[in-house]
């Protein structure tokens, strides 16, 4: 039994947990836990440039890691500005945990200097939140925020620490965390489901980041396989299967094939794995048809039903419903599927091929520079992005497999691609990992350059400049045309604003010089940021490919 600051404590919960990193943007209110990571012998605490970047990072690396991710910042404007990176753990399932220094407690409800009431306004961002207002209370409360985190649908937790709590004087005793069981389903009902898969004429399988959080991609590909059934991926969650396997019948999201919408529309039956059918893998609840059969297998009971009505809701994880599946199917059950299964294929390798490009020299060519991109990049690497037009070509061309993997956010946020690159190569430091930005997006987070030099966490950053908030534009054509407004950006050389910051840099202009470049920053001992000059009239990835 030793004698702690609370501060002291908090960190010692991080380290019974099994915390390595931390991200943060320090503060007064919380020294007392940046203090207690002083020269930490298994913490490595990583100080950022805005606190939207810590929490982005502390999102990726639990993505990239598999384990909780945390972020730091203090009172009301550090921990408001980490709100981008805790709705996006939200919307993505991801576990984080962060950590708010609070005005001290006798000050609580005064409107104090840059007071908030987190757990008010956290409460629906997050997954839950909870402020410690009794030294005595740090190890069970904060073990608890980290089993919410991880627990049924993993997401954010923020824990509220009153800055003269963090200093009051604890009896600290070894504590542990909450270990529990994930939910599986019993033997009848996954029985049910394969007989009503059997039953089915075309049946079709949604699979989500349920999939990818169990890491249940071996059992998804042999469950495929054993029963003959198409897989489309959800909304950025593009490896829950290799896109190179003869099931994978493309993704949901912004810009998808329409002849995956007509496969889906035609199927007697959805299996929903490990997705809540969100909006935009559903685009606006309409791919599906108006009147589907769901059969929705899903870790959290919340999950099942909420997008739409489903026939039978199955609370399981998706690793366990798999492996308890496979023991039952008998082998190869149905081959009368192939074919159809084989021409949705078929269809997704035919979108998803990029046509030649147009060999202009004024400027670099999306289509090109994606086929120079598939061609060089490594096995092992991570890519990230923002949101954005530039997203449809990485979306549609790019093969992702086990060994190449995507990272990025559901919620749509812009700004992640670097920082969201920076968390996943702490998590991956053998890893190449690439971010792809617009230029909207990239100067949201550029600063976090500064963090990438002075950590020596190596990235390549790519930036696609089309000098304007291209999206949006692309949408004002439609619904406002003719009247440009809000949309236009003027930008600096981001490759001479990398230099500037320490970095590698190179700008592109057209589509020879994007290979050789590619091929340096991949060889670089600096981040490198590639700036892609494109056509401001190319708008959209399916505006040069159909
Ligand atoms: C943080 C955030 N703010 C605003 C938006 C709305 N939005 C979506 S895409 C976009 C423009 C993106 O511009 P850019 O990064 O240059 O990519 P481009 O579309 O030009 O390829 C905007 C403003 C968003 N998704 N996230
Ligand atoms: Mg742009």
């Amino acid at each position: 039994m030793k004698k702690l600051s609370g501060g002291h404590a908090v960190v010692r919960v991080l380290e019974a947990e099994g915390v390595k990193r931390a991200f943060c943007v320090p503060g007064e209110s919380y020294l007392g836990v940046i203090d207690g990571l002083y020269n930490h012998p298994s913490i490595q605490l990583i100080s950022t440039r805005h606190e939207g970047g810590a929490s982005f990072m502390a999102e990726a690396y639990a993505k990239a890691s598999g384990d909780v991710g945390v972020c730091m910042a203090t009172r009301g404007p550090g921990a408001t500005n980490l709100s981008i990176g805790l709705h996006t753990a939200m919307q993505d399932s991801t576990p984080v945990v962060a950590l708010i220094g609070q005005v001290e407690r006798p000050f609580i409800g005064k409107e104090a200097f840059q007071e908030v009431d987190f757990e008010a306004y956290f409460s629906h961002l997050c997954k839950w939140s909870v402020e410690i207002d009794d030294v005595e209370r740090i190890p069970e409360i904060l073990h608890r925020a980290f089993y919410e985190a991880r627990s049924g649908r993993p997401g954010p937790v923020v824990v509220s620490l009153p800055h003269d709590m963090l200093e009051d004087i604890t009896t600290y005793i070894d504590s542990k965390p909450i270990r529990f069981n994930r939910p599986i389903a019993d033997i009848q009902t996954v029985e049910k489901v394969i007989n009503e898969i059997n039953k089915a004429k075309n049946p079709f399988v949604i699979a989500g980041g349920g999939v990818i959080s169990a890491q249940a991609q071996p059992e998804l590909e042999a469950f495929v396989e054993k029963l003959n059934l198409p897989v489309a991926s959800a909304f950025r969650r593009f490896n829950v299967l290799s896109n190179h396997h003869q099931n994978y019948a493309g993704w949901l999201g912004f810009g998808l094939n329409k002849k995956l919408v007509e496969a889906i529309q035609s199927s007697d039956l959805i299996i929903a794995l490990g997705t809540r059918l969100s909006q935009v893998s559903t685009q606006d609840y309409t791919v599906l048809g108006d009147d589907p059969r769901i059969i929705q297998i899903d870790i959290s009971e919340s999950s099942i039903g909420k997008s739409y009505d489903v026939e039978l809701g199955v609370v399981s994880d998706a690793k366990g419903f798999l492996q308890t599946a496979l023991s039952v199917i008998k082998e190869n059950e149905n081959t009368k599927r192939q074919e159809e299964v084989h021409r949705y294929n078929d269809a997704y390798v035919k979108h998803s091929t990029p046509p030649g490009s147009k060999g202009d020299t004024q400027y670099a060519e999306m289509n090109s520079v994606m086929q120079d991109i598939m061609s060089a990049v490594p096995e092992n690497s991570i890519l990230t992005s923002d949101a954005g037009n530039f997203y449809g070509w990485l979306a549609r061309y790019f093969r992702f497999t086990d060994s190449k993997r995507y990272i990025g956010p559901t919620s749509g946020a812009m700004g992640y691609g670097l920082p969201g690159a920076l968390g996943a190569k702490v998590a991956l430091p053998e890893h190449t990992v690439i971010s792809f930005s617009g230029d909207g997006g990239f100067m949201m987070t550029i600063q976090e350059l500064e963090t990438a030099v002075r950590e020596g966490i190596n990235v390549i950053s790519i930036v696609v400049n089309n000098n304007m908030f291209g999206t949006i534009r692309a949408h004002q054509e439609n619904h406002f045309p003719g009247r440009v407004v809000a949309t236009p950006l003027t930008n600096p050389r981001f490759s001479e604003v990398a230099k500037l910051y320490g970095c590698n840099g190179a700008t592109v202009t057209n589509n020879e010089d994007f290979l050789p470049v590619f091929h340096e920053a991949l060889h670089s001992d600096k981040p490198y940021v590639i700036e892609i000059v494109t056509d401001p009239n190319i708008l959209s990835a399916g505006q040069v490919a159909d």
